[in-house]
């Protein structure tokens, strides 16, 4: 059914329109529509992949013509031109940043609102320090900065070392909640607090107490993460997907409040087929390759590539080998809107 055309602002009167902005006034029923447009949102995120060996040098480049000091952070953004590139946003909520850290540099410590993860691309000896967690960095592996935790990047390797950044900056900017405090570099108090949780269904209980760290586990290495989609695969070949979510192993809830994470495992010459949901959703591939077909958009995505795709929108994932799996890594809003009470899943 067709809704009723409404009053433009056009129609009023200029003196009348003069009147109400001089009061701070604005009629509702020109932009109605907008606000409300039936039946499913009009996102400004548009369907955007960005290619790894595309980028790659002019990242090097960046560590040619900006050395750290001039940098703190040396990232070029993924920015979708659907918001406008200077606002450096993926999707609605979603920041992406390629970060590379060279030989020796030490990025200093930090620590902000917004939440941040680092999922690991390319290069060996580096570390990030969390909370005085030291997390050593290696392909693939997913690394958390929640909210206000103490961050630094140092490395002791001999090449460039690149990640990728997932961060809820657009939505804490837009609740005029983000900012930063500066710090002194941080005394290490561990390397591995988070491997007691590496073992499924067992958690640290020392004389019976569990923790009440609101981030238990800060480093999820891709070495277990891999090896828990084959083993998913291999026991249970049924399943309609081959994902994982990457929790609070003290709560179970997702790793973090505002975005989610997942690695789904693309069995050899597998067709997935995702229903839309109300979050958008990034793709980044950690190995192998995968098409991506959403709607009108369609992504050959090699290793390292990386795609976002807007909420409410269905999605085929297509394994590009018929001999290999393919392994991908995703972000998505989900976790806030659950929260928020308007995540929606509409099956076809
Ligand atoms: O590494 O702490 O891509 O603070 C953007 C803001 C990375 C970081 C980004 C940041 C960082």
């Amino acid at each position: 059914m067709s809704l009723p055309e409404l009053g433009r602002l056009e129609d009023l009167p200029q003196d009348y329109r003069d009147a109400l902005s001089a009061q701070n006034l604005v009629p509702l029923w020109p932009s109605l529509r907008a606000v409300l447009p039936p039946g499913k949102p009009i996102p400004r995120t548009r369907a955007t992949a960005w290619n790894y060996q595309t980028l790659r040098p002019l990242l090097l480049k960046a560590g040619e013509l900006t050395p750290m000091e001039k940098a703190e952070r040396r990232v070029l953004v993924l920015a979708n031109p659907g918001h406008g590139l200077e606002k450096m946003q993926a999707s609605s909520t979603i920041y992406l940043g390629m970060q590379l850290l060279l030989p020796g540099e030490w990025a200093p410590a930090h620590r902000h609102t917004p939440n941040a993860v680092r999922m690991i691309v390319e290069g060996e000896g580096a570390y990030t320090t969390v909370d005085g967690e030291k997390c050593e960095m290696q392909r693939g592996d997913l690394i958390l900065t929640p909210t206000g935790l103490w961050h630094e990047h140092g490395h002791e390797g001999d090449k460039p070392v690149i990640w990728l950044d997932v961060l809820d900056l657009p939505m804490v900017y837009y609740m005029e909640a983000s900012y930063v405090t500066e710090g002194k570099a941080q005394t290490i108090s561990s390397d591995a607090a988070g491997l007691a949780y590496q073992r499924g269904g067992v958690v640290p209980a020392p004389m019976f107490t569990r923790s009440e760290s609101a981030f238990p586990m800060l480093r999820y290495p891709w070495v277990d993460v891999r090896a828990a989609l084959q083993t998913l695969a291999r026991t249970q070949p049924e399943i309609d997907a081959v994902q994982v979510a990457y929790i609070n192993p003290e709560t179970g809830a997702d790793a973090q409040k505002i975005l989610g994470f997942s690695a789904l495992m693309l069995r050899p010459d597998e067709t997935l087929q995702m229903p839309a949901r109300s979050s958008a959703t990034v793709f980044h591939v950690i190995e192998g390759g995968a098409s991506v077909l959403a709607e009108a958009s369609s992504f050959a995505l090699g290793e390292a590539d990386t795609c976002c795709i807007p909420g409410y929108t269905g999605i085929t994932l297509v394994n590009a080998s018929a001999t290999e799996p393919a392994f991908v890594f995703m972000a998505d809003d989900a976790p806030l809107q659950k929260k928020l009470g308007v995540y929606e899943v509409r099956n076809a």
